[in-house]
């Protein structure tokens, strides 16, 4: 056995010797391993081992058919739906939380990727592409596709390449980056590279049954409940964050020492923000909950939103662990109604459900009471290390009667997601069984530019600028209810 673990890593061997420009060259901070691939102290290693290693030509003639690609043009004639998906391989800088930043690497400029969001048969034409200026090759591994086919190598700077396939499976499929010839995959996709494809079940999805009971003349009996197929849908997307210096650390993911949980790629960013302290303490600064990270107007897309659904209404959650621990999935105060994976119900009114590296599941739950729910990553770690999120549910802070007072809304509303819009990083595209949300703000771990383009489209609540202008009417409502 090969012993990796307390073992210093320096720049000694490259496992793929596969380096494409090095960080020197641009200026970058980015480290050698983030940009072309891990360099390992094997020193500790047998040496037949690394022999092997070398006789094979690296990890990239290991594995080569692990990236389907077939022709596009055949596909597009079968008469089946071809669905274009456009990427961009970019390294960027982020925000982490505490004011620091980290060296990124993101398709298309967030982190998770964009939700790709097809329905079973269709095909996907997926066209990923490398700006000139980009410090390094990218690839895309799309757990979706299952071709065996030439290759779909990582691509240089200045280039773009599609491949074609037929999404066959029903069900969440992570994509990822592939590396510079697979070397650096790790950093690759732990720096940010990384999203996911829903494929919707061609005969939709299913209703939803949930077991309760009910009393009638002293005796209690079962009550089934049934809820239609369609369902207010989130996304949530695991993974942690091995950094030393903003960069990523490849001694630190090989020991298992992560520095951060992300959820859709941050720490906390489903918890209260500045205009919850005011809503419901009549104070902006007034913290009410344990953490509050991203809570100042000034962090626009950063500042942290809440989740909102309905009471009594059927929520779909489309899950993926993109990352490198166990995810030990649950949320304080429900018990998940159903557990899909693969289109097949795997458990139903469970408390907790474990997804390993690479696994995913559909959550079909209904919150029936008005309350603020946790998930969590039952992990302590992970908990206390960003792995938590809140899900409001129903009116449980009694906000509509100043939200009415303030002119903001005419009448009740069922959700606070009516007012306040729900955040765009956890909303997947519409597909077959979709409830719109009723309003979307701009949530995410974007690029500036990536927020300033979503602002101007005019699709989404930019709540750094509506919240300044209601501020005065909540605070004067407030007032008049004698709530302050
Ligand atoms: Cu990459």
């Amino acid at each position: 056995m090969i012993d990796f673990m307390n073992k210093r890593y320096t720049m000694l061997f490259t496992i793929a010797a596969v380096a494409v420009m090095g960080a020197t060259l641009f200026g970058s901070t980015y480290t050698q391993t983030q940009i072309s691939g891990q360099s390992i102290d094997m020193s500790q290693m047998k040496h037949d081992m690394m022999d092997k290693i070398r006789d094979m030509g690296g990890l990239q003639l290991v594995m080569p058919q692990a990236f389907a690609e077939t022709d596009c043009g055949a596909l597009a004639d079968t008469g089946r739906t071809v669905v274009e998906f456009n990427l961009t391989g970019t390294s960027v800088s982020l925000p982490i939380m505490g004011g620091e930043s980290y060296n990124a690497m993101t398709f298309s400029g967030q982190v998770p990727g964009p939700t790709l969001r097809v329905t079973q048969g269709d095909v996907v034409k997926m066209t990923l592409t490398i700006p000139d200026d980009e410090i390094t090759a990218h690839g895309n591994d799309m757990h979706a596709s299952q071709i065996s086919a030439l290759e779909f190598d990582s691509i240089n700077p200045g280039e773009s390449k599609t491949f074609c396939y037929i999404a066959e499976s029903a069900g969440v499929f992570k994509y990822h980056c592939s590396g510079v010839h697979l070397a650096g995959m790790d950093a690759h996709v732990l720096s940010g590279m990384y999203g996911i494809a829903i494929v919707d079940p061609i005969n939709g999805y299913k209703k939803l049954m949930v077991e309760k009971t009910s009393i009638s003349s002293g005796k209690v009996s079962m009550d089934r409940q049934f809820y239609d197929a369609d369902a207010l849908e989130f996304t949530l997307q695991f993974n942690q964050l091995y950094l030393t210096d903003g960069n990523y650390d490849m001694s630190k993911m090989m020991s298992h020492q992560n520095t951060a949980t992300v959820i859709n790629g941050m720490q906390f960013g489903y918890t209260p923000n500045m205009a919850h302290n005011l809503l419901i303490k009549g104070d902006v600064d007034a913290d009410f909950f344990v953490v509050q990270p991203w809570k100042g107007l000034e962090l626009k897309q950063y500042q942290s939103q809440l989740m909102y659904v309905e009471n009594g209404q059927h929520v779909r959650l489309f899950v993926e662990n993109q990352g490198n621990e166990p995810v030990f999935f649950h949320i304080v105060g429900e018990i998940l109604d159903r557990v899909v994976q693969g289109n097949r119900v795997q458990s139903a009114a469970t408390e907790t459900w474990l997804l390993g590296g690479s696994q995913n599941m559909i959550v079909d739950l209904v919150f029936d009471e008005p309350g603020v729910y946790a998930l969590v990553n039952h992990d302590y770690a992970a908990i206390y290390s960003g792995a938590l999120a809140l899900f409001v549910a129903g009116d449980p802070f009694d906000l509509n009667p100043v939200l009415i007072e303030a002119g903001i809304i005419q009448t009740p509303v069922t959700s606070y997601a009516y007012v306040l819009g729900n955040p765009s990083d956890a909303v997947p595209p519409v597909g077959m069984n979709s409830i719109a949300h009723p309003a979307i703000n701009i949530h995410g771990l974007y690029t500036d530019d990536v927020a300033s383009e979503m602002a101007a489209s005019g699709d989404y609540a930019v709540l750094w600028d509506i919240i300044p202008q209601v501020a005065g009417p909540i605070t004067d409502a407030l007032k008049a209810l004698g709530r302050t």
